[in-house]
């Protein structure tokens, strides 16, 4: 691989032999490449030189990295579960939130490196006093997570979107809800026949939010939940009143659009009030500033931000909430949100699912 005429000069190049399955590049020298959110998942890099090299959020997991340098590079978040670091020079990086789970880090130089909120070898989080239980320490190194979707289930779009937002690798797999979820195969992922499902090797999570908190763990970089503790207390509560308060209220409003249960003028009005009750709630709670969280997108934008913007389709305008109006604004510009907007034809599609599964409700 770096003999004299396979040398490798740049970091597309190296990235491009990945794609196309090569995976032998060591000693490899790259000082100061950049290399954050690739996926190098199994790749040799013995003996490479790296220094200064930005692998933040890159996906790392069994990599060997024996006597690889390097030391003053950017390893936030990086996956590297599994990754062998063995005599690794990795003085002064930056390996905070970086999962190091099962990674061989014996007679690794560390000296001056930032391992804060990193996951250590053992499942221990450096700066964290509770070990991690061992059933949740399992190796999930050779696993890719898999989601079980639908695209136009909120539910499911907020997982989708926490994912993407973490730049971890992920399968989608779509179940139609015409009754596909009631599958004997489907009961045996989710005996309650509903999407989201989240699966990671032997382990498997049901509940956006319980999803959403697995997420969160063993993919900490970039955080989406604050840790300070009025930002934090901020995002739970803008989660579950989306949940328990915002979701129950407007069931009446869709059950009326999609023509199941039409309501009168007043009970129309009812409705649109007491939806307005909450949104007073989420408009006051932005109090000026871009995020429920603060200045950073957080899981309670992801939560509330796959429904509200849904609601002027749904007849309830939301003009005298500017504050939410600009947040609304704000998250289409993201890429997450674009990504994972159901088509035109996907909503048609999935129209009259809809209206039986309302009905149900
Ligand atoms: N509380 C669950 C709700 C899941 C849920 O209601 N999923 C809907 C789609 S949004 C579903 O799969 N419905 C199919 C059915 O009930 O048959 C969560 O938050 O994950």
């Amino acid at each position: 691989m770096t003999g004299l005429d396979g040398e490798l000069r740049t970091t597309q190049e190296l990235l491009k032999r990945y794609a196309a399955g090569e995976r032998e590049f060591e000693q490899v020298r790259l000082s100061g490449a950049d290399l954050h959110n690739t996926i190098l998942h199994g790749i040799d890099l013995s003996e490479a030189i790296l220094n200064q090299a930005n692998l933040s959020r890159a996906d790392l997991r069994g990599a060997d990295l024996s006597w690889v340098d390097l030391s003053g590079a950017d390893l936030r978040g990086a996956d590297l579960r599994g990754a062998i670091l063995t005599r690794a020079d990795l003085s002064g990086a930056n390996l905070s939130h970086a999962n190091l789970l099962r990674a061989d880090l014996s007679l690794a130089n560390l000296e001056e490196a930032n391992l804060s909120e990193a996951i250590l070898p053992d499942g221990t989080i450096q700066g964290m006093i509770t070990p991690l239980e061992e059933e949740d320490s399992e190796d999930t190194s050779s696993t890719v997570l898999r989601l079980y979707y639908n695209p136009v289930s909120w539910n499911a779009r907020r997982v989708w979107i926490a994912l993407l937002e973490k730049g971890i690798s992920f399968e989608l797999v779509r179940l139609n809800l015409d009754g596909d979820q009631r599958s004997p195969q489907f009961l045996e992922v989710n005996p309650f026949g509903q999407v989201p499902v989240l699966v990671d090797g032997e382990f498997r999570v049901l509940e956006s939010l319980a999803i959403l908190d697995y997420v969160e763990a063993i993919a900490p970089y970039p955080p989406l939940l604050p840790r300070e503790p009025k930002a934090l207390a901020t995002v739970r509560m803008i989660e579950m009143l989306t949940v328990n308060e915002l979701l129950p209220r407007l069931m009446p409003l869709m059950r009326h659009e999609f023509g199941e249960t039409r309501l009168d003028s007043s009970a129309l009005m009812g409705v649109h009030e007491s939806l307005d009750e909450v949104l007073r709630v989420f408009e006051e709670t932005l109090q000026g500033r871009p995020y429920f969280g603060g200045i950073a997108l957080s899981m309670a934008d992801i939560v509330a931000g796959t429904v509200i913007p849904w609601l002027p389709r749904l007849g309830h305008l939301l003009p005298k909430f500017p504050q939410l109006q600009g947040w609304c604004d704000l998250l289409h510009q993201r890429q997450t949100w674009t990504q994972t907007e159901p088509t035109e034809g996907e909503l048609a599609a999935a129209e009259s699912h809809l209206r039986q599964l309302l009905a149900a409700t």
